[in-house]
C-alpha cells in the first residue's frame, strides 16, 4: 500500500498550515533556529515552502500530458530572463496574501523575504525576457510546453558604476543555493564534440555515418515549475549544466597527476559557466557555438525520449512536437533533428526532412547586420564536422529548388546559400533557420515588413507564405498584478479581475477616464509608485529626487541605435536653456536612465559616462533649482524593473525608426500608465494605433525617410552648423564642460555625431526637442495627463503576451489547451 501521507502537510494554503510549513522548512531544510536564523534562511524557508505548493500541481501536469501524450510546445531559447520566480509563483498560485499574513505573523515583511532572492539573470535583455513572458503565458493558457535553456552559472554580469564608468562583476546567483530547481541526473545525457565522421555498412549493405568526436560532455537537466495563473497547468523550465562524462581521470591520477586528473571536469564544466554579454552583436566564439549546440543537443534528446517514453515512433516527432526557435541561436537544432532522425534513428533523408521541417519554426528578433549569426567554417568544421555534412546536403537540395524557381539567376544562389562565400567562409545560421522552418515571424509589425523587404528579402521571393507577424506582448500577471499591487488593486474593484488573463477588458476603464474622483485615485497611485521608486533612487545613487517632478524614464541596455545619447542632447538643452536665462520656468522633471552595455561595445559604456558626466554637472548646479535631475540607476534588471515602471510618468522609445524590432518595455511604461514619447519605431507603432495619436508624443523620421535621407547622403555637420540651439549643446560636451575641461573623453561621441551620425540623432533632433516642449505643457495640465495616462492603460490590451501566445499556438504551432485536474498526492504516489 502506498505510504500514509498527511494531505495537507505540503498543500495547505491557509494561514495555519503556511506558517506551519514555513517553520517546518526553516528546521528540516535551512537546519536552524529562529535565534540563529537570518533573512536568507528565512527567505529559503519559504521559498521551499512555496515551492512545495507548486508540486501536486506540477506533478498532476506531468501525469496528465505523460498519460495523453497532447502536441507539446518547445521554446528553445538560449535565454530565459525570468527574474526572481517567489513574487510570481505567490500570485500565480493565488496565495500572496495569505501567505503575507502568514509571514507577518511570524513577525517578518514579505517584501524584505522577497528582496532576499537573488534574480536568475540568465539573460541580456528584451530576448530574454520575452521568453520569460511567453512560459508564463503558455502555463496560463494551460498548453503543455517546455522551456529549454542553458543554466548558466554566472548570468548577465553585475553593474556597478565608478567615477561614471560601468564596471563589470560576476553575478553568482548560485551562491545561496536556487530553491526554485530539480535537479534531474537520472535524464542526463551526452553531448558529442569535435573529430570526425566515418561511413560504415549496416548487415544490409546500407549505408551509414557514424560520428566519432573528440569529446563528450554530459547535459544534466535542472526543472522549475512554470505555474500558469490560477490554473492547475505547471509547465517545466528545462536548462541544461555541462557536467564532465567522467568526473575523474583515474589514470592521470595514478601518473601523479593530480590536477590534470580534474582538467576534463573543469573544461567541460566551462560551456555553461556564463551568458555571453552582448546584446544585438555576435561573438564569434568558439565556446559560444559549443554552448549552443549543447543546449539545442541536449534537448532534442530529451524531446525524443520524452516521445519514446510516450510510447510513440520518431516518424509521428511533429505531430506531438511543436519547436520554436527564439533568433537563430538554437538555429542549430535543424541539423541536429536531422542527424538524430537519420544517424541514430536510420530515417531516410526524405522522410526525416519533412519531419524536420513540420516541426520547426524560426523568430527572428532583430535586423541590426551585426547581430546575423554566422560561423567560420573551419571552426564549424572542427566543433560539429557532421553538422557541417548534413548542412551541405540540405543546401545542395535547398539551392537546386531555388534554381528551378529562379532560373538563371546565379546571384540569387549566392545570397540565398547556407554557406557564405564572398570572403572568408561562413555559415550562415539565419538561412538554416529558414530553410529548415515552416513559418518565419518578426515581432512587430513594422520589424515583419521590413523583413521581407531587407534582411529576409531573398527567403520570402522564395517562400512567401512562410512569412509572418506576431507582435510581441508582456505578461501582465509580472508586469502588472505582482509589480504594481496598487493600481491592480484599484483596476480590479473598478473592472473586477477578468483583466489579468484578458487584458483587451482594461478598455472597460475608459469611461472612467471622465471620472475625476477616479483620476485622482490614479493620480495618487502614481505618486505612491514614485515615492517609492524615489526610495530606491537614493538608496542606490544617493541622489534625492523629488517624487513632485515628472518622472522620465529611459530603461534598456545601453545602444547607439536605441540613442540614449538622444536623450541626453535633450537635457543639455534644458540646461543650457535653464543657465541662459532663456527660460522662464521649466517643468522639474528627473531624468532617469538604466541599462547595461556589452562589456566590449567602447561606444555604449562612453554613453554611460555621459549620462553621468552631465549628472554629476547638472545635479550640483544650484542655478537649476532642482528643477532638473539625472540618475543612472545601476545594475537596471528585472527587479529594479519592476519598481521602474510602475513609477514612470514619461516612457522614452526614442530609437531610430526601423532599428528597434518590436521593444517590449514600452508596453510594460503603457500598461502602468506612462505616457510614450518615441519613434515609429517597432511596436512603438502598434502602441499608438491602440491609445490614438493625441495620447501618445510621436516626432522624428519615420523608417522610410530614414532610407531616404540616408540614400541621398546624410551630412550631419550641416545639420549642427545651422541649428544654433544644437550647437550650443554639443559645443558644450565639445569644450569638455561636462569633463573638467578634458576634450579627448567624449571627442568619440562627438565626432561620430557631426562626421557619421549612423542613428541619424541630429536629424531627430530638432523634432525630439519641439516634442519635448508640448510633453511638458502637456504634464502641466495634470489632468489632462491624467486622461491620458488612464487612457493608455485602458488600451493596452493587445500587448499582453497572452495575445501573442494564442496567436502562436492557433496560427503557427497548432496547439490546444489541456486542462488538468488537480489529482490528490495519494493517487499521484501510487
Ligand atoms: C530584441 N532582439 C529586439 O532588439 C527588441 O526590439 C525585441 O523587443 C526583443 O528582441 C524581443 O523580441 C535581440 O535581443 C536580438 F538578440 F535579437 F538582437
Amino acid at each position: 500500500p502506498p505510504p500514509v501521507i498527511f494531505e495537507d502537510d505540503r498543500t495547505s494554503v491557509t494561514t495555519e498550515g503556511l506558517k506551519r510549513a514555513f517553520y517546518d522548512h526553516l528546521f528540516y531544510t535551512q537546519g536552524k533556529f529562529p535565534e540563529i536564523a537570518g533573512l536568507g534562511d528565512y527567505y529559503q524557508a519559504l521559498a521551499h515552502a512555496v515551492r512545495d505548493r507548486t508540486l501536486q500541481r506540477w506533478i498532476s501536469s506531468v501525469a496528465d500530458h505523460t498519460a495523453t501524450a497532447p502536441k507539446t510546445v518547445a521554446y528553445l531559447s538560449a535565454e530565459f530572463l525570468m527574474g526572481p520566480h517567489m513574487g510570481n509563483n505567490l500570485i500565480n498560485l493565488g496565495i500572496y496574501d495569505t501567505v503575507k499574513k502568514a509571514v507577518q505573523e511570524i513577525g517578518l515583511d514579505l517584501n524584505e523575504l522577497l528582496r532576499q532572492e537573488e534574480e536568475p539573470g540568465l539573460g541580456n535583455g528584451g530576448l530574454g525576457r520575452l521568453a520569460a513572458c511567453f512560459i508564463d503565458s503558455l502555463a496560463t493558457a494551460e498548453i503543455p510546453a517546455f522551456g529549454y535553456g542553458i543554466r548558466y552559472e554566472y548570468g548577465i554580469f553585475y553593474q556597478t558604476i565608478m567615477d561614471g564608468w560601468q564596471v563589470e562583476n560576476t553575478d553568482k546567483w548560485l551562491r545561496h543555493g536556487n530553491p526554485w530547481e530539480i535537479q534531474r541526473a537520472e535524464w542526463a545525457v551526452e553531448v558529442k564534440l569535435g573529430g570526425h565522421t566515418e561511413q560504415y555498412q549496416d548487415d544490409l549493405g546500407r549505408l551509414h555515418v557514424r560520428w566519432a568526436p573528440e569529446k563528450t560532455v554530459a547535459g544534466v537537466p535542472f526543472d522549475s515549475p512554470i505555474v500558469g495563473y490560477k490554473v492547475t497547468t505547471t509547465n517545466t523550465l528545462r536548462l541544461w549544466r555541462a557536467e564532465a562524462t567522467e568526473a575523474f581521470d583515474f589514470s592521470q591520477f595514478n601518473r601523479g597527476d593530480y590536477l590534470g586528473a580534474v582538467d576534463k571536469k573543469v573544461t567541460s564544466e566551462n560551456l555553461t559557466k556564463a551568458l555571453y554579454p552582448n546584446d544585438e552583436t555576435v561573438q564569434g566564439k568558439e565556446l559560444r557555438l559549443e554552448q549552443q549546440y549543447f543546449f539545442v543537443s541536449c534537448s532534442l534528446q530529451d524531446m525524443l525520449r520524452i516521445h519514446k517514453a510516450r510510447g510513440m515512433e520518431p516518424d509521428t516527432f511533429d505531430q506531438k512536437f511543436a519547436i520554436q526557435l527564439n533568433d537563430t541561436h538554437p538555429a542549430i537544432a535543424v541539423a541536429e533533428l536531422m542527424r538524430l532522425l537519420i544517424d541514430d534513428n536510420m530515417m531516410p533523408w526524405d522522410q526525416a526532412w519533412g519531419i524536420t521541417t513540420r516541426t520547426f519554426s524560426y523568430t527572428n528578433h532583430t535586423l541590426l547586420p551585426e547581430a546575423l549569426e554566422r560561423w567560420p567554417l573551419d571552426l564549424f568544421k572542427r566543433i560539429l564536422p557532421r553538422h557541417l555534412e548534413i548542412i551541405y546536403e540540405i543546401n545542395a537540395r535547398f539551392l537546386n529548388d531555388v534554381r528551378i524557381k529562379f532560373l538563371g539567376d546565379d546571384s540569387r544562389l549566392a545570397r540565398l546559400s547556407l554557406i557564405d562565400e564572398s570572403g572568408e567562409r561562413y555559415v550562415r545560421m539565419a538561412h538554416l533557420a529558414c530553410v529548415g522552418s515552416h513559418t518565419i515571424n518578426g515581432v512587430a509589425e513594422l520589424h515583419s515588413e521590413l523583413l521581407k523587404q531587407d534582411v529576409l528579402k531573398d527567403f520570402y521571393e522564395m517562400w512567401p507564405e512562410k512569412f509572418t507577424n506576431v507582435t510581441n506582448g508582456v505578461t501582465p500577471r509580472r508586469w502588472m498584478v505582482l509589480s504594481n499591487p496598487r493600481l491592480t488593486k484599484l483596476v480590479s474593484e473598478t473592472i473586477g479581475e477578468g483583466w489579468i488573463t484578458d487584458l483587451p477588458q482594461l478598455s472597460k476603464l475608459e469611461p472612467h477616464a471622465e471620472d475625476s474622483a477616479f483620476r485622482d485615485s490614479w493620480r495618487a497611485i502614481k505618486r505612491a509608485n514614485k515615492v517609492d521608486l524615489a526610495a530606491l533612487i537614493l538608496r542606490r545613487t544617493g541622489v534625492a529626487v523629488s517624487p513632485d517632478s515628472m518622472f522620465d524614464v529611459l530603461v534598456k541596455r545601453i545602444h547607439e541605435y536605441k540613442r540614449q545619447h538622444l536623450a541626453v542632447l535633450h537635457i543639455i538643452t534644458l540646461y543650457h536653456r535653464l543657465k541662459s536665462g532663456r527660460s522662464a520656468y521649466t517643468l522639474p522633471r528627473t531624468f532617469i536612465f538604466g541599462g547595461k552595455a556589452a562589456p566590449g561595445y567602447t561606444m555604449a559604456k562612453l554613453m554611460i559616462k555621459l549620462i553621468n558626466a552631465v549628472g554629476d554637472v547638472v545635479n550640483n548646479d544650484r542655478d537649476v533649482h532642482d528643477l532638473l535631475k539625472v540618475v543612472f540607476l545601476p545594475n537596471f534588471n528585472v527587479t529594479y524593473g519592476q519598481c521602474v515602471y510602475p513609477g514612470a510618468d514619461l516612457s522614452e522609445q526614442i530609437s531610430l525608426a526601423g532599428k528597434e524590432a518590436s521593444g517590449t518595455g514600452n508596453m510594460k511604461f503603457a500598461m502602468n500608465g506612462a505616457l510614450t514619447i518615441g519613434t515609429m519605431d517597432g511596436a512603438n507603432i502598434e502602441i499608438r494605433d491602440q491609445v490614438k495619436a493625441e495620447n501618445f508624443f510621436l516626432f522624428g523620421h519615420t523608417a522610410s525617410e530614414v532610407h531616404d535621407i540616408k540614400a541621398s547622403g546624410y551630412r550631419p555637420r550641416d545639420i549642427y552648423e545651422v541649428n544654433a540651439e544644437l550647437r550650443a549643446v554639443v559645443d558644450l560636451i565639445q569644450t569638455g564642460f561636462f569633463s573638467r575641461g578634458d576634450t579627448d573623453v567624449f571627442k568619440p561621441i562627438v565626432d561620430n555625431l557631426l562626421d557619421h551620425d549612423p542613428y541619424l540623432l541630429l536629424a531627430d533632433y530638432q523634432s525630439y526637442i519641439d516634442c519635448q516642449d508640448v510633453v511638458s505643457d502637456t504634464y502641466r495640465e495634470a489632468d489632462t495627463w491624467a486622461r491620458m495616462s488612464i487612457l493608455n492603460s485602458a488600451r493596452s490590451g493587445k500587448f499582453s503576451s497572452d495575445r501573442s501566445i494564442a496567436e502562436y499556438a492557433k496560427n503557427i504551432w497548432k496547439v490546444e489547451a489541456v486542462p488538468i485536474t488537480l489529482k490528490p498526492e495519494k493517487e499521484l504516489y501510487m
